[in-house]
């Protein structure tokens, strides 16, 4: 008897739900057409900055309408998991500067009760991100910073690593596999052994065509992927597959079947295409069956859409937050679709307060 209460105590205690990824201030702002042209940016995309980009953030700083807001994709994916979850659900681990930019994460995150467990850069500063928002599009150049310094020690802390094992899913931003895949490893490696849920979402189209093996590496341990349209196109253009790069259905089968190191779960690949419905397809080993399913979005009218950066890690969170609740993947796709299509109503990768409820 006596046991039992104090195992109910101890699982009370641990948060269920570990991310990882790279902590960064978003610096959104509207631009047109002809700004993403003079620094050679898509309309729809998520980069890496290099030199050439680096006046952009100097430039939108003197834009009328700038906002600072917490951002990060993981973190973003963390902050609304914990949304909708009970207190203490999530931890997010992440490296930040000793700055202004990490004060202001640390406020967005403490807002929705997310638990961050930062490492701390003494002389690097936190990391950001020029969200360029063109309409309906919105285009990401990221400048790392201390968020790419983040490294797989920091997990085994003591402190820390009682976190890690105290948790039953763990979720991880596919941009962090340009940080430190051998974090990554420690996860999935740690959830494979104790069969547990670990999630990766692809994160964008560049991690795929410029980070083939860590992804590679990392797929083994996955139990879940999360992707959209153009990373799955990127994918299936990488990696040669043998499909036509705009049938999702098909390149969800190659990722759904590749090798597995916790045999106990079936892998499951979730692709969502914007307004277009989310497809999930999961791979049976043993029968090798593919269960195929598509749910169409809970779509908008537009003049409800305010933007759409962090639509993908809205959905991301609405979706972990399922599972881990014991949800299944169709009821988990839905409050994901019901997750996006709140945080498209707000400002950036953001959720209304008062907080509604799924
Ligand atoms: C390594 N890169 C490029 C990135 C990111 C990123 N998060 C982590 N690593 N580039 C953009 N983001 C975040 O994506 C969110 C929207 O999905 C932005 O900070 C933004 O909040």
């Amino acid at each position: 008897m006596l046991r039992k209460t104090v195992t109910h105590s101890i699982r009370k205690m641990s948060y269920k739900l570990v991310a990882l990824g790279n902590p960064l201030l978003d610096l959104q702002v509207n631009v047109d057409a002809e700004y993403l042209k003079k620094y050679d940016l898509k309309e729809n995309d998520a980069i890496l900055a290099d030199e050439k980009h680096l006046p952009i953030y100097e430039e939108i700083l003197n834009k009328s309408g700038l906002n600072l807001l917490a951002g990060g994709a993981a973190q973003n994916t963390a902050r609304g998991a914990q949304y909708i979850l009970p207190a203490n659900s999530v931890v997010y681990f992440g490296s930040v500067g000793k700055d202004v930019y990490a004060e202001k994460l640390t406020e967005a995150n403490n807002k929705y009760g997310l638990r961050t467990e930062y490492q701390i850069q003494d002389d690097i500063a936190t990391g950001k991100c020029a969200a360029l928002i063109n309409g309906p599009h919105r285009s990401l150049v990221t400048d790392l910073a201390a968020a790419n310094h983040f490294k797989a020690s920091h997990l085994d802390l003591p402190e820390n690593w009682k976190l890690v094992e105290g948790a039953s899913h763990y979720y991880i931003g596919g941009f962090h596999l340009t940080v430190s895949p051998e974090a990554i490893a420690k996860l999935g490696k740690h959830a494979a052994e104790n069969n547990k849920v670990f999630a990766l979402n692809f994160s964008a189209p560049f991690i795929a065509e410029f980070f083939k093996d860590p992804l590679d590496a990392s797929l083994p341990y996955v139990d879940y992927v999360i992707a959209n349209e153009s990373e799955a196109e990127a994918y299936a253009k990488s990696h040669n597959l043998d499909v036509d790069p705009k049938d999702v259905v098909a390149i969800a089968k190659e990722v759904a079947k590749l090798p597995k190191v916790n045999t106990k779960r079936a892998r499951t690949v979730v692709f969502t295409q914007g307004t277009q419905p989310t497809v999930t397809v999961t791979y049976n080993a043993e029968t090798k069956d593919f269960e195929v399913n598509e749910y169409k979005v809970r779509e908008l009218p537009t003049d409800k859409v305010v933007d759409t950066n962090g639509a993908g890690d809205a959905f991301a969170a609405g979706f972990i937050a399922g599972l881990v609740e014991g949800k299944t993947v169709s009821q988990s796709v839905d409050q994901g679709q019901w997750a996006a299509a709140l945080s498209i109503q707000e400002v950036g990768p953001s959720f209304p307060f008062p907080k509604q409820a799924y």
